[in-house]
């Protein structure tokens, strides 16, 4: 499975580090959302849904976490564990966010707002969904 995880570049000096995120130019889309989560427990999976158009960049600005990935063909695992490490999340991809650190804040540039009619919570949905070529 192909996934992007970006470096981000910190504009690093004497007095700390500093990360500028663009759009179209360090982020690949126009962001229209941001939305971030913490006090997320370790035993929890968030998630769980596929998006049928949204693109979206997860950054773990704090702490760690990992983000189990399925294309419907293939599975794969990434851990964010840097706040200059980015997640580039395409639509039609189930996804969950666990092993979530005490410390966690993971912070989401999302190409669209919100739209709850661009979820598709079932599992067995989304694989008809990607098996008939998606959006
Ligand atoms: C995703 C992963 C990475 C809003 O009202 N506006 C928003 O922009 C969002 C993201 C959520 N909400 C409400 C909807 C629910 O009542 O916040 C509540 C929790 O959302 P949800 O259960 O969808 O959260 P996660 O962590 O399961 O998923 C979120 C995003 O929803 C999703 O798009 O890809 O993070």
């Amino acid at each position: 499975m192909h996934t992007i995880k970006y470096t981000f570049q910190p504009h690093g000096d004497e007095r700390g580090q500093l990360i500028a995120l663009e759009e179209f130019n360090d982020i690949p889309f126009q962001i229209k959302r941001v939305y971030y989560m913490y006090d997320t427990r370790a035993d929890v999976v968030r998630g769980n849904h596929a998006h049928k158009n949204l693109q979206q960049i997860l950054v773990c600005i704090h702490g760690s976490c990992k983000i189990r990935l399925d294309n419907g063909k293939e599975k794969k695992v990434v851990a964010l564990e840097r706040p200059y490490e980015g997640l580039y999340v395409a639509n039609n991809m189930w996804r969950e966010m666990y092993d979530f650190s005490e410390d966690a804040v993971l912070l989401v540039f999302a190409s669209e707002v919100y739209d709850e009619s661009d979820y598709i919570r079932d599992y067995n949905e989304f694989l008809d969904f990607v098996a008939s070529g998606g959006l």
